[in-house]
């Protein structure tokens, strides 16, 4: 990313600003400044430099508008004073077709009707309320798209004329899948902006600033969302899907946990369609969608392991596992768990954790545990019998005390660490004992 990008980042979301010859402000302290505006509001460490952490996030393709309300970029934030909307489509996209790009703004106000007493009507002719077009660099607005990737889109806040209009690069490659960038996805956040939605720093939030495609599985609007469009309309009548997942608090006094597994000297720990990235020095852990880091897995795991002679990760969910290599899947995953020696009618794996210094793995499920002698996860065969003998035992009968069932377990330092609802226990692996009980969310250091 060269300087002049980086500025320009800094200039669209966050509001820094050119002198009057047009030139950049050349004040470090200026840039210093926005970068930690940047830093704080996607929860980062604040530092005011251009890290490596800060730079990857720099990267990630998202929305034109800018992060901060309070400066005179768009026009102030307002709402419609009336419910009955009015938008038009007035070009269409090549990538799909035009009964698609129909069908995918038609869905993504729905996301918003459904919860207020807002409706809105499409018109074929004429000024709408909420005008929609594709455009590429200079699109008619002082604001210009990039090209491919970067900017996606953008949408005014509620007003005359351009209030409300909501604008796609069509230098991407719009999809209704996975492919490029999901159009209905992009459109549902895009117009929580033309109804008066600012970003949101919730990373589970359809207006968080940075798209993740979130599945094929039907999308359904995340409760922060609601709570901010409630606020300014009101609920609807009737909500079709009044589940809306919360994301999760990590000091949330009955937090329980589904996995944890190091990643090459991180924690990750998964709760939900999240997971939290805990490193050794970082006090303020980051919360993250499970699919902005693998869009392939699936939402929410049940176990992971690591195995860092190896440099592999394993996930779990249902009767499937993933072998993972950084951000890659491993070739012929996923596989089926009976592949790796347990029961054809087992049908998941609580929770999973591999002892560095033993070489084996233990594998969680329901009251029992089982035991491999080394990790062979890749060649698992009858005949190469890797299941230690004895086993499945009963958990209590090794671990005594933490009770019948595991959410998640790592180990660190001679420690496994169970997690067992809202309760941690901390075992010493050499003298087979529980040293101490924690509550779950000390994890996080609550
Ligand atoms: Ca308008
Ligand atoms: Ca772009
Ligand atoms: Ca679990
Ligand atoms: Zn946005
Ligand atoms: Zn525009």
């Amino acid at each position: 990313m060269e300087k002049r990008t980086i500025m320009r980042y800094l200039q669209t979301h966050y509001a820094l600003r050119r002198n009057p010859a047009g030139l950049m402000r050349k004040s470090a302290n200026s840039v210093a400044a926005k970068l930690r505006e940047l830093q704080s509001f996607f929860g980062l460490k604040v530092t005011g430099e251009l890290n490596e952490e800060t730079y990857e996030l720099m990267q990630q393709p998202r929305c034109g508008v800018p992060d901060v309300g309070e400066y005179n970029f768009f026009p102030r934030k307002l709402k419609w004073s009336k419910n009955n909307l009015t938008y038009r489509i007035m070009n269409y996209t090549q990538d799909i077709t035009r009964a698609e790009v129909d069908r995918a703004f038609k869905k993504a106000f729905k996301v918003w009707s459904d919860v207020t007493p807002l409706n809105f009507t499409r018109i074929r002719s004429g000024t709408a309320d909420i005008m929609i077009s594709f455009g590429t660099k200079e699109h008619g607005d002082f604001y210009p798209f990039d090209g491919p990737s970067g900017l996606l889109a953008h949408a005014f806040p509620p007003g005359p004329n351009y209030g409300g209009d909501a604008h796609f690069d069509d230098d991407e490659t719009w999809s209704t899948d996975s492919r490029g960038y999901n159009l209905f996805l992009v459109a549902a956040h895009e117009f929580g902006h033309s109804l008066g939605l600012d970003h949101s720093r919730d990373p589970g939030a359809l207006m968080f600033p940075i798209y993740t495609y979130t599945g094929k599985t039907g999308f359904v609007l995340p409760d922060d969302d609601v709570q901010g469009i409630q606020a300014l309309y009101g609920p609807g009548d009737k909500d079709p899907n009044p589940k809306h997942p919360k994301t999760p608090e990590k000091c949330d006094a009955n937090l329980t946990l589904d996995a944890i597994t190091e990643l090459r000297g991180e924690l990750l720990i998964f709760k939900d369609r999240f997971f939290w990235r805990l490193h050794p020095q970082m006090v303020e852990p980051e919360l993250v969608l499970t699919k902005s880091f693998w869009p392939e897995l699936p939402n929410k795991f049940d176990a992971a392991y690591e195995n860092p002679i190896k440099d592999r990760v394993f996930v779990f969910k249902g009767r499937k596992v993933w072998a993972m290599n950084g951000y890659d899947i491993v070739a012929d995953y996923p596989k089926k768990i009976y592949e790796l020696g347990f029961p054809k009618e087992m049908k998941a794996i609580d929770a999973a954790v591999h002892i560095k210094d033993t070489g084996k793995t233990l594998f969680f499920t329901g009251d029992k545990y089982w035991r491999y002698v080394c990790d062979l996860l890749e060649s698992y065969d009858e005949e190469n019998q890797v299941m230690d003998e004895g086993y499945p035992r009963l958990i209590e009968e090794e671990f005594a005390g933490i009770g019948t069932r595991v959410d998640a377990v790592y180990q660190r330092n001679g420690y496994l660490y169970f997690f067992s609802g809202p309760l941690q226990f901390e075992y010493s692996i050499w003298s087979k004992r529980i040293v101490r009980v924690l509550h779950t969310n000390s994890i996080f250091w609550c």
